[in-house]
């Protein structure tokens, strides 16, 4: 692109060094290369596209859930469980509530150091306002960072709230809906409309009392049907845990290897893997024009906007001149 886009942070530089440093999995290399990721500067998308081309090798693990149903303490768990049988673990967390990005009380913070402190590990929190080029698109390309970079396992929390966060967490290999007793009447996750996207379901603080009507309540629920993912080969399960007591963590971590295994022995892997390319697709031309109607643009749209108004031509083809515009400049 010769000119620059919509008003974007400026990216920094990028050298032909920080590729092979981030394979090393060199940390500041990894933190440069995610904040070349999350621009939409000249010149990043070429390191952004040389940056995917070697990623492929991670299992994506998506943690959704209400805010306040343990995600992130489940998420800490599973890191930690994760280092215990050897793997390396990226951790990426869109919950603005969550201890990553610095909501926490001192007492989750020091247990996170624990975790932040190991190399084999990466935390990376993400704005979830104000994401340049859209929430969708740079998370996932963060997650190839942390995938080029050789990371085995990289979980990504999210609360299950807005279709960004939805797309994201469904763009996992492996997706966990997290519901916690006690935090509304039946299992809050209804309402926030990603039961149905849960190949295994966590019930959380199973060291409470009622935890024990929310694993009833969603036992009844996938009796019924139709809280599946739409892959019909898997049984989805309901797990009871309890991360604060590190119950239930290693039956979680058993379930998410046997469901990457059926990915791979069902054919499901590539079905998944077309399905999230094609999300990231349609997402990103979704960003190039609402950048391209932001910046370079915006004369042309004012333009139209005026013919439009003064009902000199209608708002269809209005936007598909504008759309033959944004193409001829791409
Ligand atoms: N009793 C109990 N509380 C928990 C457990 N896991 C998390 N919590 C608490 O639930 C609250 C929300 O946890 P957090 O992980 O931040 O939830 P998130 O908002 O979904 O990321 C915190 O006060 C945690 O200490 C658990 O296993 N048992
Ligand atoms: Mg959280």
């Amino acid at each position: 692109m010769a000119e620059t886009t919509a008003p974007t942070a400026s990216a920094p530089a990028v050298d032909d060094g920080l590729i092979a440093l981030v394979q090393e999995r060199n940390r500041k290399a990894i933190a440069r290369a995610m904040a070349v990721a999350e621009s939409t500067a000249p010149g990043a998308r070429q390191f952004v596209a040389a940056v995917h081309r070697l990623a492929g090798h991670a299992h994506t693990i998506g943690i959704t859930g209400v805010p306040g149903s343990g995600k992130s303490t489940m998420v800490r768990a599973l890191g930690q469980r994760f280092r215990a049988t050897g793997r390396t673990v990226g951790i990426v967390a869109i919950d603005p509530s969550s201890p990553f990005s610095g909501g926490a009380i001192l007492g989750d913070r020091i247990r996170m150091n624990e975790l932040s402190g190991d190399p084999g590990v990466f935390i990376r929190s993400m704005a979830t306002r104000g994401a340049l080029g859209g929430l969708a698109r740079s998370t996932l390309d963060v997650v190839d960072v942390l995938d080029a970079a050789r990371f085995d396992v990289v979980l990504i929390e999210t609360v299950g709230v807005g279709q960004d966060e939805v797309d994201v967490v469904q763009a996992a290999h492996t997706v966990l809906v997290v519901s916690a007793p006690g935090l509304g009447d039946e299992v809050q996750a209804i309402k926030a409309g990603v039961l149905e996207i849960a190949d295994i379901h966590v019930v959380s603080k199973c060291d409470k009392p009622d935890a024990r009507q929310t694993v009833a309540d969603l036992k009844a629920m996938l009796r019924l049907g139709g809280i599946g993912r739409g892959d019909t080969t898997w049984s989805v399960e309901v797990l009871p845990t309890s991360a604060q007591n590190r119950d239930g963590i290693d039956a979680l971590v058993d379930a998410i290897d046997r469901h990457r295994a059926h990915l791979a022995a069902s054919g499901e892997l590539e079905a998944r893997q077309r399905k999230i390319m094609e999300m990231r697709i349609v997402k990103t031309a979704e960003d190039i024009v609402r950048d391209e109607l932001g910046g370079r643009r915006r004369d042309a749209l004012h333009a139209v906007l005026s013919q439009a108004v003064a009902k000199d031509t209608d708002p269809y083809t209005a936007a598909r001149g504008l759309l033959r515009e944004i193409a001829t400049g791409l």
